[in-house]
């Protein structure tokens, strides 16, 4: 493992040599046993494990014994979703595995290997959407089936068929968190080791939960999506796009000790190559730029939606993350069950305040208020996988959604959802917490003259995986100001 990680899309078409060997290597590590802790299937159970869901979908032979390190709270079921560890233990999980199939490509073939990642948001490269060739060709070039595409994906799939809102925005989120981990880049504030908290972070909701479901099958479940072998140039990119982040001027990454040194209640362990070697533990500081579990990338611009030596965008910066404040607005009465149809609830609001934060919204000189609006979901559940919820504001009484794209706020995948609404086990059963970022569409509410300060309608419309038979429940829905003082 010499190279620095690429592009997938510049390795060059069909099986080239790193997708290749990646399959050769894939082909081996399935063929080793789940006790092995560089098997393929002990590291995908490394990142969710159902011993139930495993033998059903015949992973594990019916009676075949389970090894004792996926179900003791070491290496299995550990990732870590909906709080700020959510890129941290990501990184050292890719790391371990690309370790461990570097060590395995080096042993078959003798070539270095690194691990590519799959730049599906390149508005440059008309293929982006697409799976590489080499993850839906039947057989490899022997002509023997191929590895790639051994596990389940959305039926025919070849490329990411996206819909509302699968982007970059959460590039321009300047703060890894604010408000006590209210809202930000990197998800909510935890000490402890949680499989499924509550907060989950901008680019954790968009583009991570979208791409998961978007290419479905084992992919739309943590239970399973270590298994596809796409899974993991997904979160390379996802890696990618947080190292593009931290480089570029103007964001705040988190200095918390708690970050740096957590979780304290159970610590994170990967394997490493060589047989049942003891595993190393690390934490959130061992993944950034020194530590450990630190890989560099070709590059940090395509794709990333930031550019060289400048921010972002052209979002106003509010400060810093300690001196802005986030406080709710708004709630609505009560949970909110959502099925087969649609259904609206009504958030009263805090007129004066509402009224303020909107006149302050589009603020850009220094010095003056700066506010943004955001819809909190809290406590999200049910027992689907990954449901897609479409999210609309102040919807025409009796329209349908669908006719009114520019009143949606946004469309959130509940990756995770059933793992985050199991009560027993490490999960707690808190279900799923997300924001929308709601600002521009406030903006453009209030310019038509749609926004009344007194309350907004919130429209949940269900999507794919949410039905009468499994329905979500919505605890409570508000909407959080936040406030700071641009600075130029
Ligand atoms: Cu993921």
């Amino acid at each position: 493992m010499t190279a620095s990680r690429q592009d997938v899309a510049t390795l060059g078409s069909g099986w080239n040599k790193t997708l290749l060997n990646y399959a050769k290597a894939m082909q081996a590590m399935d063929n080793q046993p789940l006790q092995d802790r560089t098997s393929w299937k002990f590291l995908g159970a490394m990142h969710g494990f159902d011993p139930d869901l495993w033998r059903q979908e015949r992973l594990i032979q019916a009676g075949a014994p389970i090894p004792s390190d996926l179900t003791n709270n070491t290496f299995g079921d550990q990732c870590q979703h909906g709080s700020w560890y959510f890129l941290s233990w990501h990184r050292a999980y890719l790391f371990a595995f690309e370790s461990i199939v570097a060590a395995k490509v080096k042993e078959l073939t003798g070539d270095d290997w690194a691990l590519p990642y799959w730049n599906y948001l390149d508005s440059k490269n008309p293929k982006a959407l697409y799976l590489p060739d080499a993850f839906v060709a039947k057989t490899l070039p022997d002509g023997t089936a191929n590895p790639l595409c051994r596990y389940p994906r959305r039926p025919g799939i070849t490329k990411l068929e996206p819909n509302g809102g699968f982007s970059l925005v959460a590039m321009e989120e300047d703060n890894f968190l604010i408000g006590n981990g209210k809202l930000g880049f990197g998800g909510g504030i935890t000490d402890d080791f949680v499989h499924f908290d509550n907060m989950t972070g901008a680019l954790e909701s968009n583009p991570h939960n979208t791409v998961h479901r978007l290419v479905g099958g084992y992919m739309g479940d943590p239970y399973l999506a270590g298994l596809d072998p796409i899974f993991w140039l997904h979160h390379c990119n996802i890696d990618r796009l947080w190292e593009a982040w931290m480089n570029t001027p103007g964001k705040t990454m988190v200095h918390d000790p708690r970050w740096l040194d957590g979780p304290f209640d159970r610590q994170f362990i990967v394997p490493t190559p060589g047989d049942n070697a003891p595993g190393v533990t690390f934490t959130s500081k061992d993944t950034l730029k020194g530590g450990k579990y630190y890989r560099p990338y070709d590059d940090l611009v395509s794709g990333t939606g930031v550019k060289p030596g400048a921010s972002a965008v052209a979002r106003v910066n509010m400060g810093s993350p300690e001196k802005q404040i986030v406080q709710p607005i708004g709630a609505n009465a009560a949970v909110v069950t959502v099925g087969a149809a649609s259904v609206n609830t009504r958030i009263d609001l805090e007129p004066t305040a509402t009224a303020k934060g909107v006149a302050s919204m589009g603020a850009t000189t220094a010095g003056s208020e700066v506010t943004r609006l955001y819809l909190a979901l809290e406590q999200v559940r049910g027992s689907a996988p990954s449901p897609l919820l479409e999210v609309y504001l102040n919807l025409p009484a009796g329209a349908d959604p669908a006719g009114h794209p520019e009143c949606l706020a946004g469309s959130l995948t509940l990756f995770g959802l059933n793992a985050a609404s199991k009560t027993d086990g490490h999960h707690k059963g808190n279900g799923l917490g997300y924001s929308l970022d709601i600002t521009d569409l406030a903006q453009r509410l209030e310019a038509a003259g749609d926004f009344d300060p007194d309350h907004l309608r919130v429209t949940l419309v269900p999507g794919e995986q949410i039905s009468d038979a499994a329905p979500i429940t919505v605890e409570r829905i508000s909407v959080l100001k936040r406030s700071g003082v641009v600075v130029r």
